[in-house]
């Protein structure tokens, strides 16, 4: 079993931590019980964001919050539709076929995964691309170590990611409000960042069906859109993979989807956004280049123009 105690804690924004290491006692007795999986070691790693904009904090919003105001179109369209559906998914047994560019292609059962990777606990924001935004206290592990464990071959410079299709369980799969399975993909060097985590686990807790269980990714740059969940696909290919979003509405959403003030959605404003939780008369908040990630992973897009690969 691998166990490892990460304790890289940098960020200096970061929610008062007598309140944040109080919760942390308190979940501390689920992970210890194992409901992560064999590997619970559950480090604490802040986002190593550096603090541009007083007002964007990285206060964790309640569990309430996360689990209950969700995106995941499988299950319908309205914010509780996930919560309120996402429990008639069957998410045990559980396999993430791994092929493409890799020199060990396979079925790879979520136990066997569990038993080698190694959990932390990553407090990360993430920003929806409809400009509402969350802070997160996800546990997960990098997606390297998973594609390492896979055996990533020279040739391979894109990642692509699918979702569970089981339509008589995922109510909204069975409208045409999407192409059916989503998907989504990243550049090998993304997918490769030590910021990119699958998310197994929040609060301590093993993620719940609305967020994308039992394995989701979390691009934490990235628009949420990016951040598939309920993966049971990982693909390694030389090709630029399609992505739902984009094949939907491909002048809205585009492949890389950073999150970046400074170029607008078409039909509405990137440079602020509502935290959820904030309350009804809460202000609205500056959105950070790269949603405060920038020190982190500006150098993956340098020299590329933002506005023309959105
Ligand atoms: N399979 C799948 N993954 C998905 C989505 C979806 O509809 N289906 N919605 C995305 C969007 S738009 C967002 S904002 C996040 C929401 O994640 P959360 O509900 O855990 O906050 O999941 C993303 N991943
Ligand atoms: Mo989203």
């Amino acid at each position: 079993m691998a166990h490892r105690w990460k304790n890289t804690l940098t960020d200096r924004d970061v929610t008062p931590e007598a309140a944040f290491l109080n919760r942390r006692q308190i979940i501390g007795g689920l992970a210890g019980a194992g409901l992560l999986g064999g590997a619970a070691s559950v480090g604490l790693m802040g986002s190593a964001a550096p603090v541009s904009a007083q007002e964007n904090t990285m206060e964790p919003n309640s569990w309430e919050d996360i689990t209950t105001y969700n995106n995941f179109y499988e299950f319908g369209t309205g914010k509780e539709d996930p919560a309120r559906y996402a429990h008639e998914m069957t998410t045990s047994p559980w396999s993430v076929e791994i092929d493409g560019l890799v020199d060990r292609p396979g079925a790879y059962q979520i136990e066997d995964i569990m038993a080698k990777m190694i959990v932390e606990e990553r407090l990360y924001r993430f920003r929806c691309v409809e400009a509402w935004s969350m802070v997160i206290p996800w546990n997960g592990f990098e997606l390297k170590d998973l594609l390492e464990l896979a055996g990533v071959q020279s040739g391979a410079k894109y990642v692509a990611f699918e979702t569970l299709y089981r339509p008589e369980e995922m109510r909204g799969q069975r409208r045409a409000t999407l192409p059916w399975p989503y998907v989504e993909g990243l550049r090998l060097d993304e997918a490769m960042h030590p910021l990119t985590i699958m998310a197994t686990g929040i609060y301590g807790k093993d993620i719940p069906n609305q967020n994308g269980a039992p394995m989701r990714l979390v691009v934490p740059w990235k628009y949420g859109f990016k951040s598939i969940k309920s993966v049971v696909r990982i693909t390694l290919t030389d090709t630029q993979p399609p992505t739902t979003w984009n094949t939907a509405i491909g002048r809205e959403y585009g492949f890389y989807s950073n999150v970046n003030p400074n170029v607008d959605h078409p039909r509405w404003s990137q440079a602020t956004e509502r935290r959820v939780g904030g309350g009804l008369f809460a202000k609205r908040i500056p959105t950070l280049m790269f949603n405060g990630y920038e020190e982190e992973v500006a150098s993956l897009y340098a020299g590329m123009d933002l506005t023309k690969f959105y």
